[in-house]
């Protein structure tokens, strides 16, 4: 099959199955141009990681359009040069060391908590009955935020992540993503006041008493980096722990060698964010005009690098279609750092902050899932649907196991 001159990844048929297509696309087409977005999708992981490990040339200033509207200010992505370094180390400080200690056990009792009602059922659905509403819980904790009020935080995170995970909004669903945005600022005010009287050990007080260039921060950077960890923390964290739960289901013998052997998990972890990525989109702009794979471009192009395609391409991993925790190319010291071979985290100066964070909070809560629903199946008659090109992940995973009282 080869690529159709019409084929577009803005398709139905695209979003019902990307996977189908990469690697066409990075044979035939690995700079491909989307005429309607005037956009390039770069799907070869060499060309993918050279865009990444480049920002000088390859800049996020598309995120000035992307986010900034519904962040209210820079998130860290944004930043460059001294800035970008010191308040990203403000920011990686709660998500490594003893503060990631500190929140292992609030992450344990939000996934014992949420479980429990559906134990002597036999049956849950891992994204909306479950991760989902783990993922906000996790995030509020970190924030220090009282998690009453999850069910609003939920909604506001959801309209802003679309306008951020968009690749065409109607001017109605804008309009909803900036009402949210407006409706979390109104909230996290108050919040950032009072922090800043009486600071405590959570991730918001941190952002208040910090200081950068000697002063402390204004309240729009706080708001934006607040709502940028929102967002970053939340949204890939239900879809990472549904993929994995589905590719082990999928895979029974790979189930049983996790079940036997829990120090596998992070292999089956890392080998779901290479295998199926929940961020398969990362935008940038050029800062000038530039070559990627023999290809020319001009300044000012906007390319996003398709990190789904890049993590399949045989060019970097072997047999990149098959789901293999065992695989010798998963290098799974580093999966859950910036020098990562696979690029679900992206790679160079701006690569997730929140990783080590990530891979410890999928571990806890997959080794909770695994410890209380025993002999876990797939609802019978069910159809899994994947959703999203920019951040994808499951609509649901309705599991079967034995009930318990
Ligand atoms: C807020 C897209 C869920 C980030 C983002 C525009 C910046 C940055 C990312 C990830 C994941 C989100 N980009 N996190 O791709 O903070």
């Amino acid at each position: 099959m080869s690529l159709l001159k019409k084929f577009s990844v803005l398709s139905e048929e695209f979003h019902k199955d990307p996977y189908k297509y990469f690697s066409d696309l990075r044979q035939y087409d690995p700079i491909h141009y989307e005429e309607s977005i005037d956009s390039y999708f770069i799907s070869r992981y060499e060309d993918v990681r050279y865009v990444l490990q480049n920002p000088d040339i390859f800049t996020t200033k598309s995120l000035a359009k992307r986010a900034e509207p519904v962040m209210r200010g820079p998130v860290l992505a944004q930043m460059h040069g001294k800035e970008h370094t010191a308040k990203r180390k403000i920011v990686v400080k709660s998500f490594v060391g003893d503060a990631l200690k500190r929140l292992i056990p609030l992450i344990k009792q939000n996934a014992e908590g949420l479980l429990s009602p559906y134990l002597s059922k036999g049956r849950i659905d891992l994204v909306n009955e479950f991760g989902k509403t783990f993922a906000v819980y996790v995030t509020m904790d970190m924030l220090g935020l009282d998690k009453k009020d999850h069910q609003l935080i939920a909604n506001w995170h959801s309209g802003v992540a679309d306008f951020i995970t968009s690749m065409q909004q109607t001017p109605e669903a804008r309009a909803h993503s900036l009402w949210c945005s407006e409706q979390l600022a109104q909230y996290l005010a108050p919040v950032i006041e009072e922090r800043r009287e009486n600071p405590g050990s959570d991730l918001i007080s941190i952002l208040c008493t910090s200081e950068y260039e000697g002063v402390a921060m204004s309240n729009t950077n706080i708001l934006a980096l607040i709502l940028n960890i929102l967002l970053a923390a939340t949204e890939p964290a239900d879809k990472t722990l549904a993929l994995l739960i589905y590719h082990l289901l999928n895979n029974p013998s790979q189930m049983r060698d996790v079940l036997e052997d829990r120090s596998l998990l992070p292999n089956a972890i890392a080998e779901t964010l290479r295998f199926t990525p929940p961020v398969q989109l990362i935008p940038r702009q050029l800062s000038q005009g530039a070559t990627i794979g023999g290809i020319t471009l001009p300044e000012g192009s906007t390319v996003f690098c398709m990190i789904g395609a890049a993590n399949r391409d045989p060019a970097a991993f072997e047999r990149p279609d098959v789901f293999d925790i065992h695989r010798a190319d998963l290098h799974v010291k580093s999966a859950f750092t910036g020098t990562a071979r696979h690029l679900a985290f992206g790679s160079g100066l701006h690569n997730c902050v929140g990783a080590a964070f990530a891979g410890a909070e999928i571990e806890v809560v997959a080794n909770i899932v695994l410890d209380r629903l025993q002999n876990m199946k797939l609802e019978d008659d069910f159809q899994y649907t994947e959703t999203g090109l920019y951040t994808r992940g499951p609509v649901s995973l309705p599991i079967l196991f034995d009930p318990v009282n």
